[in-house]
């Protein structure tokens, strides 16, 4: 479904902009259709270029915890721009933001600002590398952790669902340092480090996948991860580019009680800005430039609007906030559950705090090879079907889905309906 605006607007977009869009998954090619484009947002609902709302769950790919334009995020960045909006200078809000963040996550003793996910997973990378002076880097089929080169191999996300997780362009050198395992295999992580633990520079994991739909780790899977990065000198690595200050105020390693080496955060600790976090214990970020031989740098990194936003995001995660979260979720997993079962669709849901996925298959769905069976064609009709009720979905099947504190009680209940209804005529 699409109004005519933006089947207007798509047509110039692809003109001018590969596929319309810039980033492929908003093409919507994956459930077929064309996007919807968006005038503006507010709370829990975005308002299509026509004007008609849409309860979203797809809240900007995660940032929007609190829904969207909460005004204390808005009035620190209307604030902040009247003193400037850049200075490629060092800045008093970067530092209070820093110990903010360092504060929130004790696995970050120090930390560097960027301006995306990408450049804090290929950065914290960089520093892994140069602290361990070793090249290869174990990932997880299906986890995505931005483009970087030697990231796009297996990769999830927009990749997955487009086949190709193996992007062109990346050179095979490059790729042949990424060893990739399947999510969640304990004794095939166990036997790699077994066998060539001391060419591991760093294992890097979604602690909880959000890129190939949702899939939370087996007891044991983080734990195992550190420890053995711990028994060979390698570095343990969580991208919470997703579940930082999502599933938990302290992201998931606060959930489950773990410390890795380094951490990467993006989306919710920007809070809908570009700004993204990577750091780690103190000795491997001291690798850094200027104060030690690893490079990294940016125009745009700790720009003060950005900055600005984070600080005001993290002044909102409030234990109230999560309760929310949570409860809100917990409503919208019941209910679509008893939707499956009342429509006898052979689908499942899986729910990590307020992220969650249906996916069209009976489950459970542990990694990339239980993910890839599911029927991504009946989740494109549902998909259709969902959007023309007013509902706002992940345009994949291999993406997760958000809940924010804006979530209304009736808007999850309108959403049970909605899907409800879309699972029957999507039979
Ligand atoms: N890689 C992002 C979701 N996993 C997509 C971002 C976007 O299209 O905005």
């Amino acid at each position: 479904m699409s109004d005519s605006k933006s089947s207007a607007l798509f047509e110039r977009a692809q003109r001018v902009v590969p596929g319309g869009v810039n980033s492929p998954v908003r093409a919507f090619r994956a459930v077929g259709g064309s996007p919807v484009f968006i005038a503006k947002a507010s709370g829990a609902y975005l308002f299509g270029e026509s004007g008609e709302r849409f309860t979203d769950y797809v809240g900007s790919w995660g940032p929007m915890v609190f829904g969207h334009t909460h005004p204390k995020v808005v009035a620190a960045i209307e604030k902040a721009v009247k003193n400037g909006l850049s200075f490629g200078a060092p800045t008093a809000l970067e530092v209070e933001f820093a110990e903010r963040v360092t504060a929130l996550y004790p696995s970050i003793e120090m930390m560097r600002a960027v301006s995306s996910g990408t450049e804090a997973t290929m950065a914290a990378l960089r520093v892994a590398r140069g602290f361990t002076k070793r090249d290869v880097i174990v990932k997880f089929e299906g986890c995505y952790h931005g483009h970087a080169d030697f990231l796009l191999v297996q990769a999830g996300s927009g990749a997955a669902t487009f086949g190709t997780p193996d992007s062109a362009g990346v050179p095979e050198a490059f790729a042949r340092l990424t060893t990739v395992l399947p999510y969640n295999d304990i004794d095939a992580l166990r036997a790699l480090f077994e066998s060539r633990g001391k060419e591991i520079a760093a294992v890097i994991v979604e602690p909880v996948v959000g890129n190939m739909g949702c899939i939370a780790p087996v007891p044991g899977f983080l734990e195992e991860i550190i420890a053995l990065c711990k028994k060979h000198g390698a570095v343990s690595i969580f991208d919470e580019v997703m579940t930082g200050s999502r599933v938990a105020r302290g992201g998931m390693q606060a959930r489950a009680g773990l410390v890795p080496d380094m951490t990467c955060l993006g989306k919710v600790i920007g809070g809908g800005l570009p700004l993204a976090v990577y750091g780690g214990r103190r000795e491997i970020m001291q690798q850094l430039a200027p104060i030690g031989p690893v490079y990294q740098a940016g125009t745009l990194s700790g720009n003060p609007i950005a900055v600005s936003a984070g600080l005001a995001a993290i002044e909102l995660l409030d234990d109230a906030l999560y309760e929310r979260l949570e409860a809100a979720s917990a409503r919208l997993e019941r209910g679509l559950n008893d939707a499956i079962k009342s429509t006898g669709a052979s689908a499942c849901v899986q729910r990590c705090g307020s992220m969650l996925t249906l996916f069209f298959a009976p489950g459970p769905i542990r990694n990339w090879s239980d993910a890839k069976q599911c029927d991504t064609k009946r989740f494109g009709r549902w998909h259709a079907a969902m959007l023309q009720q007013g509902e706002y979905w992940p345009p994949s099947q291999f993406e997760a889905a958000f809940v924010s504190g804006a979530h209304t009680d009736e808007d999850i209940d309108r959403t049970i309906r909605a899907a409800e209804k879309a699972l029957r005529e999507s039979a």
